[in-house]
């Protein structure tokens, strides 16, 4: 391995790795720039066993987006419809949101993960009353809801300040934050592809919020479009640096862009070569968040498999219902069974093991074993 390191100019950050010592800017692009995939792959590897040994994360969860009516134009974006009565715009009824979970109730779920579009007309209300009416129908549920950027929008609309807004949908149940919105967070790039949404100091001060409130949330990262190999690493930077302050992240995930039905359509959808890559360098950069989660409906089930070794030790859950990812072109499957999950981590040669939202083992997973 040593020849292997010192021909791909390796050699000086697998020494810093092996010496506990931080990734700097530089590294995290020479990491991407160097041709041998296989080596920062090899390196990032070695992060997540000595992390996770084997062990390889799933939940039983499904997907709820209430609505796409959505008032920003991110480029990327094949989901939202400026206005109620666009074609293909809807917004469920609060009762037909809370159907969504009251239709499982043979399914032993942990989580619910709503995200929506910016709404325009909607009520503070429907938000609040939408978390409520799924802990009367599942009281033992965790909610994982709305991105940073709805938390802002609402605060916005509604006059209220970001803290409020929290707290509020805390009160109404709220247990904590997904990781979408955060896109890319150099100016440069998200001016062009997310410029009427919230901006990136608000989007990491609200997750700074949530933690010091006592949530866990995620973090994001939209790869594959107009950025840089710089603008990625300054990206994982800027999460690590909130991470140092607060810890409340739990997992960074690298989200693949999907061309298909949306403004940005002209590019070509990044290689699984650059997606082993992103995760790769995001376990190596990233020291202070303990997973990487390679969601299989972005990546593609194969090469979610295959990032279990370039350092990705979760894949998120069963899904169910996803559309974001279906309306900008994935081809995976909208849901997996937990056994399908379990057996395609056995097949990659990891051990499955169910978490809940919190990354406790689910009891049942462990004797299903
Ligand atoms: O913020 C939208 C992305 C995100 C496209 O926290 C697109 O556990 C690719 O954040 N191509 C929402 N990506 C999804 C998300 C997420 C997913 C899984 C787990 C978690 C978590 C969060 O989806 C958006 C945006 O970055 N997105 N359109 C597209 N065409």
């Amino acid at each position: 391995m040593k020849s292997r390191l010192a021909a791909a100019g390796l050699t000086d950050i697998a020494a810093k790795l092996e010496a506990g010592e931080r990734l700097t800017l530089e590294d995290g692009v020479r990491l991407f720039d160097t041709p041998d995939l296989l080596t920062v792959g090899w390196l990032a590897n070695r992060e997540r066993e000595k992390r996770h040994a084997d062990r390889t994360y799933y939940n039983y969860n499904i997907r709820i987006e209430a609505t796409n009516v959505c008032v920003a134009s991110c480029l990327f974006c094949s989901f939202a419809r400026l206005k109620p009565g666009d074609h293909g715009a809807y917004t469920m009824s609060l009762d037909e949101a809370w159907d969504k979970l009251r239709q499982r109730s043979h399914q032993p779920l942990t989580e619910v993960h709503v995200v929506n579009g910016l709404h325009p007309d909607l009520p503070f209300s429907y938000y609040t009353e939408l978390l409520q009416g799924f802990k009367r129908i599942r009281p033992e549920i965790h909610l994982k809801c709305f991105t940073a950027v709805e938390i802002a929008f609402f605060a916005d609309i509604y006059n209220r300040t970001d803290e409020q807004v929290l707290r509020e949908l805390m009160d109404a149940g709220l247990d904590s934050l997904p990781g979408g919105g955060a896109e890319i967070f150099a100016e440069r790039v998200r001016s062009k592809i997310a410029h009427d949404k919230c901006g990136t100091e608000r989007y990491l001060t609200i997750h700074g919020l949530a933690h010091r409130l006592g949530m866990r949330s995620n973090v994001t990262m939209l790869y594959g479009h107009i950025e840089t190999n710089e603008e990625r690493v300054d990206h994982m930077l800027r999460a690590r640096a909130l991470q140092d302050d607060t810890g409340g992240f739990q997992a960074f995930i690298p989200l693949a862009f999907h061309p298909d039905n949306n403004q940005m359509r002209k590019l070509p959808a990044p290689t699984a070569a650059d997606t082993l890559r992103v995760h790769a360098v995001a376990r190596l950069m990233l020291d202070n968040i303990a997973h990487v989660k390679a969601f299989w409906i972005a990546t593609g089930v194969e090469v979610a498999q295959t990032a279990l070794w370039f350092g990705a030790d979760d894949l998120d859950g069963t899904v169910q219902e996803e559309k974001i990812y279906h309306m900008a072109g994935s081809r995976t499957p909208e849901a997996m069974t937990t056994k399908q999950i379990r057996r395609l981590i056995t097949a990659a040669g990891r051990e499955p093991l169910e978490r809940d939202t919190l990354y406790n083992i689910v009891p049942q997973s462990a004797l299903t074993a």
